[in-house]
């Protein structure tokens, strides 16, 4: 095997932590002597140990001498687990290839320096593309401090997410909707407007046959209208849910939190409540990734507000006609130069739908 395919396989390993590591990266590391990968491992769990760490206990024989492919940049520094470089130091391991850099201040370059200053061969940029996509999530959180966002929504092909009489279940097939749910069990947060609330009355929870997490619901809500009868309500002592909002009325409020609701009051904006101010507060809840399942109007606000760094397109190969509903309502622009650009990163076939998913460029 080759140098990338042992950095293929890193990454692989890396993405079974997906939805467990959270605001933590995404990492794994493989280890080889004499041609033959002689231990794996991956980061399974916040706080849990790295993925080095755990490549190294799983070593079938001395690691002395191999080489370590990881993802990302080994850690110099005393955390939740000490620095993974005394330990790959220790092993004897002569070889570190590392996929990207990290970002996190503490590390940055120094845990590759100290490699190096102690006889470690380094190289760095192996599969770099596709090692920052990985931790596309955790770049963002690490450096602004705020939740990548990931808009989400199902439209026909006439770019409709509901009939003239508002139905919408369902425009998409079980697939893309099983893509959904391993959507929301990797993102931290899943938000929505207050209509969608009252139209759908969505349980916004991840339904997997498979491990997984519930991401922390998030309602923007800037009147109070959110029913106290609706399933996020009723189960909000299951799961987190959190009301943004920039009504004081204290009546209310009392009754959505003795429902377990945590309530946050964020200014107003033009359309609602100041959505940079929600991602800052959730941003400093630990939120690091949020999943918009919002209506058209949520939407605009969004992309309005600059604070969606992904966008992915369900395509249902129906036509629905009509003036029904769009993905992304609000005024809208004149111009087709103004236009807000995507550049699409994958596209997937889920069932006869497609899924295409796109960075937002501002
Ligand atoms: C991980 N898993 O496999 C690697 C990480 O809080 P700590 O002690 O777990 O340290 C987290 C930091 O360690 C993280 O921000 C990143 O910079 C570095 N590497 N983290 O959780 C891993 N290799
Ligand atoms: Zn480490």
């Amino acid at each position: 095997m080759e140098d990338k395919e042992y950095m293929q396989r890193a990454i692989m390993l890396a993405k079974l932590g997906a939805g467990f590591v959270n605001p933590n990266p995404m990492v794994g590391a493989v280890i080889v002597k004499n041609g033959k990968i002689i231990g794996e491992g991956y980061h399974r769990k916040y706080g849990d140990l790295h993925a080095e760490r755990n490549a190294l206990r799983d070593c079938s024989e001395s690691p002395e001498g191999a080489t370590m492919y990881v993802t990302l940049e080994p850690c110099c520094h005393y955390g939740k687990t000490p620095p993974c470089t005394e330990a790959i130091i220790e092993s004897g391991i002569t070889r570190v290839v590392i996929g990207t850099l990290d970002v996190n201040p503490v590390v940055a370059g120094k845990g590759a320096r100290i490699l190096m200053e102690n006889g470690i061969k380094v190289e760095v940029g192996l599969l770099e593309k596709e090692c920052k996509k990985l931790n596309r999530v955790f770049n963002k959180y690490m450096s602004s401090k705020r939740p990548y966002v990931v808009m989400k929504y199902a439209m026909t092909a006439d770019g409709k997410i509901a009939t003239v009489t508002g139905e919408s279940k369902w425009i998409t097939g079980d697939e893309a909707r099983t893509n959904v749910h391993r959507l929301r069990k990797n993102l931290s947060g899943i938000m929505v407007g207050v209509s969608t609330v009252i139209m759908d009355d969505p349980g916004l929870d991840c339904r997997l046959d498979e491990p997984a997490k519930n991401p922390v619901r998030i309602i923007c809500d800037s009147h109070l209208r959110t029913p106290l009868t609706s399933k996020v309500v009723k189960t909000a002592d299951e799961i987190e849910t959190i009301i943004a909002t920039s009504s004081d009325d204290k009546k209310k409020v009392a009754e959505f939190k003795k429902k377990g609701c945590r309530v946050i009051n964020i200014p107003q904006a033009e359309n609602g409540i100041d959505l940079n101010v929600l991602m800052e507060r959730l941003g400093e809840m630990g939120i690091d990734s949020v999943l918009l399942e919002g209506g058209g109007t949520l939407n605009y606000s969004a992309l309005e507000s600059k604070i969606v760094d992904e966008i992915h397109v369900h395509m249902a190969p129906k036509i629905f006609g009509g003036s029904s509903k769009s993905p992304v309502e609000g005024l809208g622009i004149e111009n087709i130069n103004d236009a807000i650009r995507l550049n699409p990163i994958e596209t997937v076939w889920a069932g006869e739908d497609l899924i295409i998913e796109n960075e937002v460029i501002y």
